[in-house]
């Protein structure tokens, strides 16, 4: 077997340190055909990880702070002053996932602060998101965590990729956390160093886009593509990698992206795990990135606030239940 990479896994806020410890158990893993998972929980609060049991020497928790009660604006420069020591305790590795929520008030706040961070210094980073929309707060804050990555890219001039997810009343929270867990995976499948004729220059080259074609630095999302008759439904793919087993055809259909790298998955990914899933069916597993695709997320997430809003708005304000005649104490009480 080539020696296995590690990878960085940043888990930023509540709902990150929730579905990364439940990942726990593969940290230091040396396992064929995937990078070694070197998680770490960064939050203000500890209340997500109570009873996780995990090593102090993988968590962060900022001094003074439990929690920001999903004010995005609450901790900030707390933050911000603490990201290189963040960094610092949490060295990143060739390529680095930063995992987290954006509608809450830390993990939103978090993750970006070190993907800037990372992003200054010229680190290979993708982010998993996971977007909400139960309530007005956690719209807004999903939007505005998403204009900060477009921000972000723009400032460092290079693209932000992501994996874009969202709780739905229609998708369970545990189904999104198993959609974040899959695509952890499939990450440390692509970032393995394990794979026949994919180099870390290739896959840089993927994230890095831009260099074979023309355009803004923005926020791209990242898709997993295993049918070809879904290509079309994550936007325009400007770039792609892709796993395959030899003798597939790994060019993707009626579209040409600006750069595409392939590599070639090592046994257990061809053969089926010990509990005998195939990692690779049929077809290649193709690594689509699109800079359109996050607007279909961005325009419904406006619309509901819009809508959101004009309810609001048009509520009648309810006339008091207090009476002209009642009389109150200097304390407020009605005797
Ligand atoms: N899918 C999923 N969503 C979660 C989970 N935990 C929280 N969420 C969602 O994400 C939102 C933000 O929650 P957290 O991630 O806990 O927030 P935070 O980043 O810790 O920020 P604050 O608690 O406001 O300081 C919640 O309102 C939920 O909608 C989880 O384990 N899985
Ligand atoms: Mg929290």
């Amino acid at each position: 077997m080539k020696k296995t990479n590690e990878i960085r896994i940043y888990a930023a806020g509540g709902g990150a340190c929730n579905i990364v410890s439940e990942l726990e158990g593969t940290r230091g893993e040396v396992a064929e055909g995937f990078a070694t998972a070197m998680p770490c929980y960064i939050d203000t609060s500890r209340s997500n990880l109570i009873n996780k049991k995990i090593d102090e020497a993988h968590t962060y928790f900022f001094e003074g702070m439990d929690g920001s009660g999903k004010v995005r604006a609450a901790n900030y420069e707390e933050i911000t002053k603490n990201a290189l020591a963040i960094l610092q305790k949490f060295k990143p590795t060739a390529f680095n996932l930063v995992v987290h929520t954006a509608s809450g008030g830390s993990g939103s706040v978090i993750a970006p602060v070190l993907v800037s961070e990372l992003k200054s210094r010229g680190e290979q980073v993708i982010v998993i998101t996971i977007g909400s929309t139960d309530t007005r707060i956690e719209i807004e804050n999903t939007i505005k965590t998403l204009k900060s990555y477009e921000s972000i890219a723009g400032l460092r001039k290079s693209p932000v990729v992501m994996h874009y997810v969202q709780n739905t009343e229609h998708l369970s929270r545990q189904a999104v956390n198993k959609q974040v867990k899959t695509a952890i995976s499939l990450l440390c499948g692509l970032f393995s160093g394990q794979n026949e004729e994919l180099d870390t220059a290739d896959l840089k080259n993927w994230m890095e886009y831009l260099k074979f074609s023309n355009g803004p630095a923005q926020l791209a999302s990242l898709n997993f593509v295993t049918d070809q008759k879904d290509v079309d439904s994550f936007g325009t793919v400007v770039s792609v990698a892709t796993l395959a087993v030899p003798n597939m055809n790994t060019r993707l259909a009626n579209t040409v992206p600006a750069y595409q790298c392939v590599g070639y998955v090592p046994q257990l990914w061809r053969m089926g795990t010990a509990d005998s899933v195939q990692l690779i069916g049929e077809e290649p597993i193709h690594y689509t990135i699109s800079t359109d695709f996050i607007t279909k997320a961005t325009n419904a997430l406006n619309t509901t606030l819009k809508d959101v809003d004009a309810a609001y708005a048009s509520r009648v304000a309810r006339t008091s239940i207090l009476d002209r005649d009642d009389t109150a104490t200097d304390n407020g009480l009605v005797l």
